[in-house]
């Protein structure tokens, strides 16, 4: 069990911005940009690489939710990143995307 997955049951709070039956979004507690938006799914997959091919249609939601979280927030332009294990920045074993605007950004990234 995660903190996002508790945030999927409604155990703990979050700044939420959109949910649906299958995702919700909601603002980073550090964010790394002016807009810094965290679009999960309920179902606990724990990293990006461990989703099955019976996701496939829950992860092209994600994105198209994490475009339309983009466009609530006034975004022009945005990011998406996935950390995808803990050498690639993952803290949160329950898979997430990060949606980052509001100011420039550079490439690559860290
Ligand atoms: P990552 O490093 O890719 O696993 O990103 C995890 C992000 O989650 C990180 O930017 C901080 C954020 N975060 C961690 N705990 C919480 C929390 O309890 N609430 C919210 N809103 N964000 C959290």
């Amino acid at each position: 069990d995660t903190v996002f997955g508790r945030i999927a049951r409604g155990e703990m709070q979050a700044d939420l911005v959109y949910e649906d039956d299958r995702a919700l979004a909601f603002r980073d507690v550090a964010p790394q940009a002016p807009t810094h938006v965290l679009v999960i799914p309920r179902k606990p997959i724990a990293r990006l690489s461990e989703a099955g091919e019976d996701d496939e249609a829950l992860l092209g939601h994600l994105l198209t939710v994490a475009a339309r979280v983009a466009r609530q927030e006034g975004l022009g332009d945005f990011r998406l990143v996935v950390n995808d294990g803990a050498g690639a920045g993952q803290s949160v074993f329950h898979l997430h995307l990060h949606v980052l605007g509001g100011r420039p950004l550079t490439w690559p990234p860290g």
